[in-house]
């Protein structure tokens, strides 16, 4: 298991992962860091644990978290409106897809809005989770998990075979430690981008990284379905749509399958 003196021993940020909790096993990690958010805990602290009993994805989905895997998540306290927060799911996806190639050399890309890809299946995901004001956005939690070195055996039948290991795919072993350091360094730099320079410098490295762009899509967003090609990403994230009727459909939030 990895420990708080693993994680400082080599670092190389200015502020993400500074103040580090491990866990060997947390409920999730996304809810322990939104309630040290809550308590005023600072920004870029690092919420870490070898397994989560509970993990979760988007819209109360189960999140498969047995040891081996990375289950992490920051606390981040950006100055942006709610309906910007999108662009910190994208953003992480494009940091982690940039670890993934830079440790492994294999061209990881991103499926709208949140998963990693690995030839095809997915390795990773993103949650991205906050707590909000009148003034705006108090804290954001972006939560991160990576089946660095998973068993998919143990995975249920529904995904097994829509899963990867990135120790299996990269046919070596993964430092778990290595990939959190790169991932940390990655994010940081991609958040520091956003603060200085906006989102599109990050939406233009997203674009390049999206195995959603181009492609015929089907969305399911919250109450309809979209069919068409994906032509881009905005400002806030949404995903752009051109149906066949040629009409342009934007999608906020939702779930994308890629059609032949
Ligand atoms: C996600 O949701 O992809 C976000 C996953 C975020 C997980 C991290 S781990 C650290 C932090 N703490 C948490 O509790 N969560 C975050 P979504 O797009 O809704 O995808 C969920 C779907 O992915 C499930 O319904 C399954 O089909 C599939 N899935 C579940 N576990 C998986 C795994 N380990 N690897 C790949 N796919 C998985």
């Amino acid at each position: 298991m990895i420990t708080e003196e693993d994680i400082k021993e080599g670092l190389a940020t200015k502020f993400l992962g500074h103040k580090v909790y491990c866990f060997e096993e947390v409920s999730s990690t996304n809810d322990f860091a939104l309630r040290l958010a809550r308590d005023g805990a600072p920004e870029g602290t690092l919420v870490l644990a070898r397994s989560q009993s509970g993990g979760r994805g988007r819209l109360g989905r189960e999140w498969c978290s047995p040891p081996g895997g990375l289950w992490a998540s920051v606390i981040l306290r950006p100055i942006i409106t709610p309906a910007q927060a999108p662009q910190l799911t994208l953003l992480t996806g494009t940091a982690v897809a940039r670890t993934i190639n830079c440790i492994t050399g294999l061209d990881a890309l991103i499926k709208w809005p949140n998963d990693i890809l690995v030839n095809g299946k997915k390795v990773g995901g993103i949650l991205t989770e906050m707590a909000t004001s009148p003034d705006g956005i108090n804290y954001v939690v972006v939560g991160i998990g990576v089946n660095l070195d998973v068993d998919l055996n143990e995975f249920p039948w529904a995904f097994r075979d829509a899963t990867a290991s990135l120790n299996k795919e990269a046919g070596h072993q993964v430092s778990m430690v290595g990939f959190l350091h790169q991932m940390l360094k990655e994010i940081e730099a991609l958040y520091l981008v956003l603060k200085e320079k906006g989102f599109e410098p990050i939406l233009d490295e997203w674009r390049r990284l999206s195995a959603t762009l181009g492609r015929r899509v089907k969305a399911l967003g919250q109450d309809r379905i979209v069919k068409g090609q994906a032509v881009d990403v905005d400002s806030a994230g949404a995903l752009i749509i051109r149906t066949g009727e040629g009409k342009i459909e934007r999608v906020l939030a939702g779930d994308v399958t890629i059609l032949r």
